[in-house]
């Protein structure tokens, strides 16, 4: 069902004649802010350095960061310095997007669109947006394209971040009613019932491919399962944030975390090689620890099986929810685990996060990317990325590497 709906998209945006009058019905439609600058940016990363970048040792690539001027910077904070007020404007424009029809994807909501995409990336021929160098451009992408659809809605809106280094317990004030609501609870199937994005307020219509429950509300076990006990630390961050090269040979999951920050971050520890399932996607093949990035999605979802491990043989026991029908080892996933993952809202604020440890890691060792060439399609330094390129947004990694010259730039 969600295949097809991709393939209407493809088609949609296949048949249209060119690509200027996609990006002209975007501007007449929701699009304007978004495609305004991203145009502009070609030529503002292009100029060069003056000092902003350090040109760097081992073949780094010094990537100018000019001012943004195209107007004054957005500024994302931290979930935790938001006002009630503020908490409430996030959440009305989530909510509106969720309704809104999307001028990209025929009876899909805009919001429902970014899951999509997300969930797609993964496709074996695709592999757009993890497990390799684009990881950080491609979601900087994604995270700015969804702000730029909240503000269209509501111009006072920036996605917050979540810094799970500090709020790293079910207590913490991301998950009170007035924002992302709490933890699933255990008598309902791990759903989440509080909140603004509770069941029966707040309905999944994209699921993975392989996904045959296609659980329509929003599953949430923190810490359950045994991958993702904890939330990393800020240790681990800094860490992370100490690596001084951005990516390495052979330029995916496999790529041990002290050699690349990208994969320290992305958080693939001990994979030996990815396989393609044509129905679920791409994955690698680990043995070890989730980290960062990954343990972040498993911590918020509950791992309580991972197809691409081969489900939980090992302990099936653990499994915490047995369902009628249901084999435990292999079919209970939280939302957050799912490539379908943004369908939790709190995937934005993770993202953000994220997002933000880049900036900080930029602003320490320059803002540079590898590969220029040589890595997968998608993630080489002046790659278009899918599916922007296929909305008629050409946006390549180089288009990424500034938050300023995107016209954003994260407090705290
Ligand atoms: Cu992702």
């Amino acid at each position: 069902m969600k295949l097809d709906r991709f393939e209407v998209l493809s088609r949609a945006v296949g048949s249209r004649a060119n690509r200027r009058r996609l990006v002209a019905g975007l501007v007449a439609g929701s699009g304007a802010a978004l495609v305004g600058r991203a145009t502009r940016l070609p030529a503002q990363t292009e100029k060069p350095a003056d000092g902003g970048a350090t040109p760097a040792a081992g073949g780094h690539h010094p990537v100018a960061t000019p001012a943004f001027a195209g107007g004054p910077l957005q500024v994302r904070r931290n979930a935790n310095a938001l006002s009630p007020g503020e908490r409430a404007a996030f959440v009305d424009a989530v909510l509106a997007l969720k309704v809104k029809p999307s001028p990209w994807a025929d009876g899909l909501s805009v919001y429902d669109t970014f899951v999509l995409w997300h969930r797609d990336a993964f496709g074996c021929a695709v592999m757009a947006a993890h497990m390799g160098p684009a990881f950080l451009p491609w979601h900087r992408t994604f995270l700015h394209l969804f702000e730029q659809q909240l503000q269209v809605v509501d111009p006072s809106v920036t996605v917050p971040y979540w810094d799970w280094t500090v709020d790293n317990t079910p207590e913490a004030n991301i998950w009170a009613d007035d924002l992302m609501g709490g933890n699933g609870k255990p008598d309902e199937l791990n759903a989440v019932m509080t909140g603004p994005f509770r069941k029966g307020r707040w309905e999944l219509t994209v699921f993975d491919h392989d996904d045959a429950r296609q659980t329509p509300y929003l599953v949430r076990d923190f810490g359950g399962g045994f991958m993702a006990p904890t939330l990393p630390t800020a240790a681990d961050v800094e860490e992370a944030l100490a690596i001084p090269v951005y990516d390495a040979a052979p330029w995916n999951a496999s790529v041990p975390a002290p050699l690349g920050f990208r994969n320290a971050l992305e958080g693939w520890r001990d994979c030996v090689r990815e396989t393609c399932d044509p129905v679920a996607g791409m994955s690698p093949e680990c043995t070890g620890s989730h980290d960062m990035h990954n343990r972040v999605h498993l911590w918020v979802a509950g791992e309580f099986a991972l197809a691409h491990e081969g489900g939980r043989e090992d302990e099936p026991e653990a499994s915490p929810v047995p369902v009628p029908g249901q084999d435990p080892a292999t079919d209970l996933f939280g939302t957050m685990a799912f490539n379908s993952s943004p369908n939790d809202p709190v995937f934005w604020l993770h993202h953000a996060q994220i997002d933000r440890l880049w900036a900080r890691w930029g602003a320490l060792h320059g803002a540079r990317y590898l590969p220029e060439t040589g890595g997968p399609y998608g993630h080489n330094l002046d790659d278009p990325m899918w599916p922007f390129s296929h909305i008629g947004l050409l946006v390549s990694p180089r288009m990424n590497l500034s938050t300023e010259a995107m016209g954003y730039v994260y407090e705290g």
